[in-house]
């Protein structure tokens, strides 16, 4: 796989059908994509709003976006997914039927190389322009609630059970969910619900790229640190609504700019 042209990066577009906006603004930014002749695309996970199964593709949105992606994929894009909290359930069906390459949680992409999955961490050195990417839930390790949440949904055989279940019983369990997040995020601080610094900190430990991209936090920035071997940078995506989104766009050379995709 060569990723050697240019590399694009978003997340947290949150597609549903209650907002076709968003869906028709994702139309656009990949007709712009396959026309500028993007080689890569990679998407950092909550692309959708909520996904509870492959075998829910009767739904027009799903199905749309999928076209829509299979499109840019003929077009000659490589396009590459990385599971959020929203859509950890997207599977092989839904990948093979858009024409998406499924990343693990944590990748390294280099200009030229091929991404290779860090867990464990590759021994491999890297080129100075290779960046790490995530959803970015991962660092928020302050949110325990959540990570003991996300260790069980993670769960190879909760996630079976779960799938085993009719559509309309996992969609209500869906709602149902969503009405405790919305409760459990309105109780906890900011502070907890951001990334924590030492966290961050590890995953440059555990590796030599000293660039990261990440979405989830939805509070899009750019982060210079000094590790103690030299500087790294933290980009974040936001994510898409009313105007908010962009993407991150690295070109052959390793140079990074943000597109303000908000209008
Ligand atoms: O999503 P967001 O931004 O509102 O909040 C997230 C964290 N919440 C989540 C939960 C998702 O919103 C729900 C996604 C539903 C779609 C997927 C459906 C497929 C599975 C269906 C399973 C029934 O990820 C939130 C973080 C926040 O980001 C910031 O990082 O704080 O975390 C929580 O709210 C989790 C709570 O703190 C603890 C969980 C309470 C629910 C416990 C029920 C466990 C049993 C689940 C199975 C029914
Ligand atoms: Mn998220």
């Amino acid at each position: 796989m060569n990723i050697s042209g240019t590399a694009r990066f978003i997340s947290d577009l949150h597609l549903t059908s209650e907002r076709p906006d968003l869906t028709a603004r994702f139309a656009t930014f990949l007709a712009n994509t396959a026309s500028e002749k993007i080689s890569s695309l990679f998407i950092l996970g909550d692309l959708f709003d909520a996904w509870i199964g492959d075998d829910d593709l009767a739904q027009p949105l799903h199905a749309e976006v999928c076209e829509l992606l299979r499109r840019l994929h003929e077009q000659g894009t490589q396009v590459f997914f990385i599971a959020g909290n929203r859509d950890f359930l997207i599977g092989d069906a839904f990948a093979r039927a858009s024409g998406m390459q499924r990343l693990s949680d944590i990748e390294k992409v280099g200009a030229g190389d091929t991404p290779q999955n860090l867990a464990p961490v590759s021994e491999k050195p890297l080129r100075e322009t290779a960046v790490i990417i995530m959803h970015g839930d991962t660092l928020c390790t302050d949110d325990t609630d959540y990570q003991s949440f996300r260790q069980l949904v993670r769960n190879p055989a909760w996630q079976a059970d779960f799938l085993a279940q009719p559509l309309t019983e996992r969609r209500a369990q869906a709602v149902a969910l969503r009405q405790k997040s919305k409760v459990a995020t309105r109780e906890k601080s900011q502070d907890i619900m951001d990334v924590n610094a030492d966290t961050v900190q590890k995953v440059f430990a555990a590796s030599t790229c000293r660039r990261l991209i990440h979405g989830h936090t939805h509070r899009p920035g750019y982060e210079k640190m000094m590790l103690a071997d030299g500087a790294a940078e933290r980009w974040v995506l936001s994510d898409w609504d009313t105007h908010r989104g962009d993407a991150l766009e690295m070109d052959a050379a390793g140079n990074i700019r943000r597109i303000d995709l908000s209008r």
